[in-house]
């Protein structure tokens, strides 16, 4: 079958409005502020995001592509999988080692890529059909924190991807929901890919968060871009300031907003204002930074097996392969 490239929505129609909505009301009025990443990835930000894992800086996407580039064939022959389910695809960049591998490996039929992003699943399944017209190439719009979206009557085994350490956008109570609602979905046969940034020194971690040239910065504030659009609110990108900061706590990133004046933004489809104070923090992202122990004994409290673990050679970032 020569693929022409099949997108599908998962959430009905108005979703993401309400969701929007729900977010920026509880977000922005509750203390500390927040307003969560899904939220950066229109189609600029996720332009923005292709330039960040670009930057000398952002060390995750090549650490991951080298582990990939090293390991593809050990994924495809511990996997055999029919059916590869990409969860937060984006560009699909790195998928395509995966898709060269197990095509050679002879089991792959179906790539399914599931992103909040439609522009991103259009523009990345589009050229995954040219480039690969025997595959069957689906693309679903769906908010993972709702509705993982992974397709019931896809053959398997199915390997379910999970990489770019997009699992860092999740805490500590949203990541063993995240497993549970994943295992639910699995068969004993299928398993889960992810890729997941480690601790390492913050002098390291912050300026891959807080880059020389910016981009992370106009990246972050992109979410008020966003909000001005979709929500006709009124936010000065010039009155407010991106901050990385590493918490030792938690281990983890936390890319914050700084109000650089005390100020009252308007967010008319609210029916409501902000009000900012000079210095108050917004917190727009937070990246955990994992450990081999923590982690697996994380996955093995959800009923996932820890089955494979590779790091790049500087032990930057690992990926790795466990089983329901
Ligand atoms: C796509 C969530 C994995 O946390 O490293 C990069 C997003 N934010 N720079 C990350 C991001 C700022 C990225 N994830």
């Amino acid at each position: 079958m020569t693929g022409r490239f099949a997108l599908t929505r998962r959430l009905p129609d108005g979703y993401f409005d309400d969701a929007l909505h729900t977010d920026v009301l509880k977000g922005l009025t509750g203390r500390p502020k927040t307003l969560p990443p899904k939220w950066f990835y229109d189609a600029r930000g996720s332009e923005l995001f292709e330039e960040i894992t670009r930057l000398p800086e952002y060390y995750p996407t090549r650490a991951e592509h080298g582990i990939l580039r090293e390991r593809a064939g050990e994924i495809a022959a511990a996997t055999g999988a029919r059916t590869l389910v990409e969860l937060g695809s984006g560009s699909s960049r790195k998928t395509r080692l995966l898709l060269d591998s197990l095509l050679r490996h002879g089991t792959l039929e179906h790539y399914a890529a599931l992103d909040v992003s439609a522009d991103a699943l259009v523009a990345a399944g589009e050229s995954l059909c040219r480039d690969y017209p025997d595959l069957e190439v689906t693309g679903c719009v769906t908010d993972l924190e709702t509705d993982l979206g992974l397709p019931a009557d896809a053959r398997g085994p199915r390997l379910v991807a999970f990489l770019g350490g997009t699992l860092g956008n999740l805490d500590g109570e949203a990541r063993p929901a995240f497993y549970a609602r994943l295992r639910a979905e699995l068969a004993p046969r299928d398993r889960l890919l992810m890729g997941v940034d480690l601790v390492k020194d913050p002098a390291v971690l912050v300026p891959a968060y807080d880059d020389a040239q910016g981009v992370t910065a106009e990246f972050d504030k992109n979410v008020l871009r966003v909000l001005n659009r979709e929500l006709g609110a009124g936010f000065d990108l010039d009155a407010f300031r991106h901050r990385a900061l590493w918490n030792p706590e938690e281990e983890r990133i936390e890319m914050r907003l700084v109000s650089l004046r005390a100020q009252t933004v308007p967010l008319p489809v609210l029916e409501m204002s902000a009000e900012f104070e000079e210095g108050e923090e917004t917190l727009t992202e937070i990246a955990v930074k994992f450990r081999r122990e923590s982690l697996g004994a994380e996955l093995s409290r959800a009923g996932f097996g820890l089955s494979h673990w590779w790091t790049d050679s500087e032990g930057r970032f690992a990926l790795l392969l466990a089983e329901p």
